[in-house]
């Protein structure tokens, strides 16, 4: 019997995801309620060491099959160890980047088959699905820009690489627009704070 509630926080590169996420975090912790973010890939031990092979620059020969597949076993890890027990302890439990990002990213940017994405995730996860996920939605040469000059193995891919991530995301958003909530990334982040403020005020009171 799952208690608490799972919100996801979506996006391409330099979108403002984590610092809502955050934000958000602490709204909640300040409103004394049980509250805790994890991100993707990452959270655990074994999955933040996937992490580390996934975003190493060096690493320039993973074909995708290889990266898919990281990603799931990074996320399978965080879901067995944090998210479940998190969630039938009836924790708001807060993900930056959860199943939608390998769509996009795997699916969507490298051409990855997205039923074969959407039946692994459904293994990785066990099923589990957000309450609610909150997609922001930029320009991806502007979410570049905001990153900096720094770049990690994924973001040194092509503007249009990210163009087509970008676009699989609005896809994932008009198809389940009672999960995902579409913010446009380009507003302040206390606009966009308020957004997500008064929908997870919703959330909570279902
Ligand atoms: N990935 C991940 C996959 O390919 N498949 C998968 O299945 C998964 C789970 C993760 C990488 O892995 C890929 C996606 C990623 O490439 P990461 O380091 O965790 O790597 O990278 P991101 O998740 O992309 O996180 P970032 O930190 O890069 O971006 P965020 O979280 O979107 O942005 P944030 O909040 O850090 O903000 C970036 C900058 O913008 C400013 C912030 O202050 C910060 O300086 N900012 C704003 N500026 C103006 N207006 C606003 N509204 C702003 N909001 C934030």
């Amino acid at each position: 019997m799952v208690k608490g509630k799972f919100i996801t926080f979506e996006g391409s590169e330099g979108c403002g995801k984590s610092t809502q996420s955050k934000m958000l975090l602490d709204y909640l912790q300040k409103k004394k309620l049980p509250a805790k973010l994890f991100r993707e890939p990452g959270g655990v031990v074994i999955s933040e060491k996937i992490r580390a092979i996934l975003l190493d620059k060096a690493n320039t020969v993973m074909n995708k099959e290889c990266e898919t597949l990281l990603y799931m076993a990074a996320r399978a890890q965080l879901v067995e160890e944090v998210v479940i027990p998190e969630l039938k302890a009836g924790t708001i439990l807060l993900c930056d980047r959860f199943l939608d990002s390998t769509i996009a990213y795997q699916g969507y940017g490298c051409g990855v088959d997205i039923k074969t994405i959407s039946s692994m995730g459904n293994f990785a996860t066990k099923g589990l699905k957000p309450d609610l996920t909150f997609f922001l939605d930029l320009d991806t040469e502007e979410g570049l820009r905001r990153r900096g000059s720094e770049r990690d193995r994924i973001e040194l891919r092509s503007l249009e690489y990210h163009n087509r991530v970008r676009s699989g995301y609005r896809e994932i958003a008009s198809h389940d627009p009672q999960r995902v909530i579409m913010i446009d990334g380009s507003k302040s982040k206390e606009e966009i704070f308020q957004i997500v403020k008064d929908a997870l005020e919703k959330l909570l009171k279902q």
